[in-house]
């Protein structure tokens, strides 16, 4: 009776968990959108000022909770020497946010090529790939109808799974909460190729 009980309310209660990686070049605003997202979906959770943002070495975990799903969120450092580390997360997450800098056009093949490398990988195929063109706060940076082409250029390596361009300023929040939805529906979609990671609970 306990166990059945257990079961039950552990049923009711319990999260799907989902991992989601946060890629991009160095300064491309993954902290600093983690941070963002974190101050917009979490209750009581006070942000850290923009400007005391410090350059990722390593790791920076967050985790937010919509509705009955848990998203793990890792932000990986992107300094050139890190991006050898990406790829120890493939296998186990269950999508990809790829940030850009918008107004870095001078960087803009480089990213592309960094996420040429990236979605190469075999233990990413078919997982969902949200871009998001940030820092649209910016005069003059680049909106989604110049980012958009330069990433389809490898149409043939994305394939058929879900993706998408999204512009967003993860300095005013402006598009993050569009980007989390699709982000939690392309997941549920995926769901059969890759079940959230305290399926075997059930
Ligand atoms: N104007 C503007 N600046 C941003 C935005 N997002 C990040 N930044 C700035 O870009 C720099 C790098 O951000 P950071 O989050 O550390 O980038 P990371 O290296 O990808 O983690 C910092 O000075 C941020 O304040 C944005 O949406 N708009
Ligand atoms: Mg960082």
């Amino acid at each position: 009776m306990y166990t059945l009980l257990h079961g039950f309310y552990k049923y009711l209660t319990q999260k799907d968990e989902f991992c989601v990686l946060i890629l991009g070049l160095d300064n491309a605003g993954k902290t600093t959108y983690l941070e963002c997202s974190k101050t917009k979906f979490k209750k009581n959770y006070k942000g850290i000022m923009p400007g005391k943002i410090t350059t990722t070495v390593g790791l920076n975990i967050g985790n937010i909770d919509i509705n009955r799903v848990s998203l793990n969120f890792w932000d990986l450092g992107g300094q050139t020497e890190l991006q050898s580390l990406w790829d120890k997360y493939y296998a186990e997450c269950h999508a990809i946010i790829y940030i850009v800098d918008s107004s870095d056009r001078e960087r803009m093949d480089e990213s592309r090529k960094t996420f040429e490398k990236m979605i190469f990988n075999e233990n990413l195929a078919g997982i969902p790939l949200l871009i998001l063109a940030n820092k649209q706060d910016i005069p003059d940076c680049m909106g989604v109808r110049e980012v958009k082409p330069i990433f389809n250029q490898n149409a043939h390596l994305i394939g058929r799974r879900d993706f998408m361009v999204m512009p967003i300023s993860a300095l005013t929040g402006d598009g993050i909460a569009e980007g989390m939805q699709w982000l939690v529906e392309s997941i549920h979609r995926n769901i059969e190729m890759r079940p959230p990671k305290n399926a075997e609970d059930y």
